[in-house]
């Protein structure tokens, strides 16, 4: 499994594009191809809100943007739907801490990539102990996208876990564009995912090149 290393994990996780039909300003197929050809190095099929596929046309869905992925080299992540990463042998699942138990998740998808919403430190520490690939902490921002989010954080807790010796991945979530997004890699983390700057682009590609740039710069 190439991803479980933690420094490629890392490097991975640069530009974590999210998305799902319901977030799209273009088709979506065209909006991952361009993202793709902007820069974006990790996807996640985020299927959710008014308008969220079902049923066999969200698998269909999934199933193409995951060739495109695939023919890109760019690992697909499933949002919640553990059943349909199975199914499709995607490359891992992202869950939250109201969804199955991270370790009933990892006895399901042994060697896949885990990757687990967290708010506090508390729950940062038991997604390592469970054994979470990375962590995706926020949101940073204030976010449209996500109605029932916790309030907004900042960048204080990116801090946090970066002045201890844990070293698992993070990716910071929730109102990142290429303006802000240098603050959330300066704080620590290692990469920036986004939903809103990308899908509602006119030009994907173009913002995806500028978060990448972003991200590049600040890592160094
Ligand atoms: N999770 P946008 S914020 C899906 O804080 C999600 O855990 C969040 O979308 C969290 O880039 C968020 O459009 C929405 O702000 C991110």
């Amino acid at each position: 499994m190439p991803y479980t290393n933690e420094k490629k994990l890392k490097e991975l996780l640069q530009v974590y594009f999210i998305m799902g039909s319901p977030n799209c300003l273009k088709d979506p197929i065209l909006t991952l191809e361009e993202a793709i050809a902007g820069g974006i190095t990790f996807f996640q099929f985020r299927e959710k809100g008014t308008g969220a596929l079902k049923g066999e046309e969200k698998t269909k869905l999934a199933s193409e943007l995951q060739e495109i992925c695939r023919d890109h080299s760019i690992p697909f992540i499933v949002n919640d739907d553990i059943e349909l990463a199975i199914k499709l042998e995607a490359d891992g699942v992202h869950i939250g801490q109201d969804d199955e138990a991270l370790r009933v998740v990892r006895e399901k998808m042994p060697g896949k990539i885990i990757g687990l919403s967290a708010h506090t430190m508390e729950e940062v520490k038991t997604a390592i102990r469970e054994g979470a690939d990375y962590v995706g902490i926020g949101p940073i921002f204030p976010t449209l996208t996500k109605t029932d989010t916790k309030p907004v954080q900042g960048t204080k807790l990116v801090e946090e876990i970066r002045s201890t010796s844990l070293s698992i991945p993070i990716v910071g979530i929730g109102g990142i564009h290429a303006g802000n997004a240098a603050k959330v890699i300066e704080s620590g983390a290692d990469g920036v995912s986004i939903i809103t700057a990308i899908s509602q682009a006119v030009s994907p590609k173009e913002v995806a090149a500028q978060l990448k740039k972003v991200v590049l710069e600040k890592s160094k």
